[in-house]
């Protein structure tokens, strides 16, 4: 997608402070950070939303999450705790429609989420 902001990020484009990547997956910080660690995580590939995921995808879905733990891991989270989440069209609060997985930790969430 020529005009995805997160493609570009991916194909290195346009700059991110990248701090994981592999063949399937980058991983960067968030513009606008909602924790003290506040990390996307993207397949390399573009999926617009959750709604896209096709059968063939699962695997791809499980490694953003491996990739997740392993990058809490990096980030000294992993045994205090963090919080992933995707968000999903308009009423999941999504703004940028390429599928990517929220890691958020350094302070306590809260829970329902607004
Ligand atoms: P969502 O609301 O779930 O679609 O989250 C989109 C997130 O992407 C939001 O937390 C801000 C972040 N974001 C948007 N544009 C950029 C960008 O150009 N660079 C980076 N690093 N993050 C971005």
């Amino acid at each position: 997608m020529s005009e995805c902001i997160f493609c570009k990020i991916a194909a290195g484009e346009i700059p991110a402070e990248r701090i994981y990547e592999d063949d399937l997956v980058v991983g960067f910080r968030d513009l606008s950070p909602q924790a003290p660690t506040h990390v996307l995580l993207i397949p390399r590939r573009h999926i617009a939303t959750l709604n896209d995921l096709q059968p063939q995808d699962e695997a791809l879905v499980g490694h953003l999450y491996t990739a997740a733990a392993k990058v809490a891991a990096d980030e000294g989270l992993a045994e205090r705790g963090y919080r992933t989440l995707i968000n999903c069209n308009e009423d999941g609060g999504q703004t940028v429609f390429h599928l990517h997985l929220h890691l958020l930790g350094g302070r306590r969430m809260r829970w329902p989420p607004g």
